[in-house]
């Protein structure tokens, strides 16, 4: 399908949508979120949690030859983990319970390389199981993380054996634990101890977590239900399309041409609904390394970040590893509190509640809301989102501002989606004006809020 190229504002050209008539019927067939996709967006922050033998050995991979009595967390506290969350308005807690390393946070019957081999409890600890309770206890969504890379265990790149030890783990993961809400299968594959590539099998592994946990999401750069964005600097694309082609990224780690462009910006025309994961640390190693407590990122970097995930139609994923003790670092803490009490304070009073508002279409694919004020007021942000359980429609828009006669160009930009959020200098207005100029289907209306 082509796209058509670029409308100009002018109300006359504002006349058609952005895929040709002949896709329209295929367009009113677009594809729509499942309840656990939209569930999962509307969360808008979940925290990862790294955490097992690489944070007593300081490193980011472990080699999988880690001796497991070096697990020895003295205070570990999963409540003062969920805490934090609830502190920074995370929805949700996704954990390591396997890294590349294959050392396992739960007692599982697959090897012994596991926590049960650890003196963390006397032998009989389950750092998945205190998750889960903590997270219950405080009303958060689970996550696990399980590393298809192995590089510990014997049967990694022997594939059928590998592929049938891996899903004994998931179904220990998904079976002993009640609901969970995401699965997280990072694209990070190298090779096995014997020199052979494992060969996954996806559709039997995604197939096993839809039969035991039909309302999980499913994360990897291939989805299938919500994809990686592409990078780990915290920003979503822009464009960014929760719709997807999925024939660019088929299994996690594929590689080649397009694949970031397609992780990063989705696909108009795409067949699946696949919308992007930001994920993110804190600091600059996903793993707690003392040396770099000193560069936690600060509330302005926090409040960005939200920006240029939440705020462009993803989903921030935020990592905030635990130490050596169990617990997370105090100023991780702090900083997870203030990120949340500032945008709580930027976005406590919707100011366009106080205005008028009319929408209209313009073009079959083209439509303008307009806002007025009594008297003027001082606006710095705007909120947009579009009816996503409806899909995801427009491709491009602008926000105009006017106090007198004259318009003056707020913002503009792609994609809207679940959320798209722009800072403009702060900018008195008795009229705003948001106008779709290019959509790929008749566009619903988008709700507009503004804040100082
Ligand atoms: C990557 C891994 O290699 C990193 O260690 C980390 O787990 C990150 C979230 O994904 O692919």
């Amino acid at each position: 399908m082509q796209r058509r190229s670029f409308l100009q504002i002018g109300a006359a050209s504002l006349a058609a949508c952005a895929l040709p008539r002949g896709a329209r019927t295929l367009a009113s067939a677009r594809p729509r979120p499942t309840g656990p996709q939209l569930d999962w967006q509307r969360d808008e922050l979940a925290l990862f949690l790294h955490f097992g033998v690489n944070t007593f050995t300081d490193r980011e991979w472990g080699d999988g030859r880690e001796d497991p009595s070096i697990f020895a967390p003295e205070n570990l506290d999963a409540r003062q983990w969920t805490r934090a969350a609830r502190a920074a308005g995370a929805r949700a807690l996704i954990l390591t319970a396997k890294h590349h390393d294959g050392f396992c946070l739960w007692p599982t019957k697959t090897t012994t390389h596991s926590v049960a081999a650890s003196p963390f409890r006397g032998g009989h600890g389950d750092v998945v199981r205190e998750l889960v309770d903590a997270c219950r206890a405080d009303g958060l969504k689970v996550g696990l993380y399980l590393s298809p890379w192995d590089r510990n265990n014997p049967a990694y790149g022997d594939s059928p054996r590998y592929n049938d030890l891996y899903c004994e783990q998931l179904t220990e993961l998904l079976t002993r634990y009640g609901p969970v809400a995401e699965v997280w299968f990072d694209g990070a594959n190298g090779e096995g101890p014997n020199g052979k590539k494992q060969v996954y099998d996806w559709p039997r592994v995604w197939g096993l977590v839809r039969q035991l946990q039909p309302k999980a999401v499913m994360f990897s750069d291939a989805g299938p239900d919500v994809r990686w964005c592409g990078n780990e600097r915290g920003t979503a694309g822009d464009p960014n399309w929760s719709t997807v082609n999925p024939a660019v990224v088929t299994h996690p780690g594929a590689d080649g041409p397009g694949i970031t462009a397609s992780l990063q910006h989705g696909d108009a025309a795409g067949t699946v609904w696949r919308p992007a994961e930001v994920d993110v640390s804190i600091r600059p190693g996903w793993f707690h390394h003392g040396a770099e407590d000193a560069r936690v990122r600060t509330v302005e970097n926090l409040v960005t970040l939200y920006e240029t995930s939440v705020g462009r139609n993803g989903k921030l994923l935020l990592n905030v590893p635990p130490t050596r003790t169990g617990r997370i670092h105090d100023v991780d803490v702090a900083r997870l509190t203030a990120f949340r009490e500032r945008l709580n304070a930027t976005f406590a009073t919707d100011i366009a509640r106080a205005a008028s508002a009319t929408w209209r279409a313009i073009g079959e694919c083209t439509a303008e809301l307009e806002l007025r004020f009594a008297r003027p007021v001082a606006i710095g942000f705007v909120r947009l989102e579009e009816p996503i359980a409806h899909g995801q429609r427009v491709a491009r828009y602008s926000l105009h501002g006017a106090n007198d006669a004259e318009w003056h160009e707020l913002s503009h930009g792609t994609t809207i989606g679940y959320t798209k959020i722009d800072r403009f200098p702060s900018t008195a207005v008795s009229r705003v004006r948001l106008r779709i100029e290019e959509a790929v289907d008749v566009p619903e209306r988008v709700a507009l809020s503004l804040y100082a």
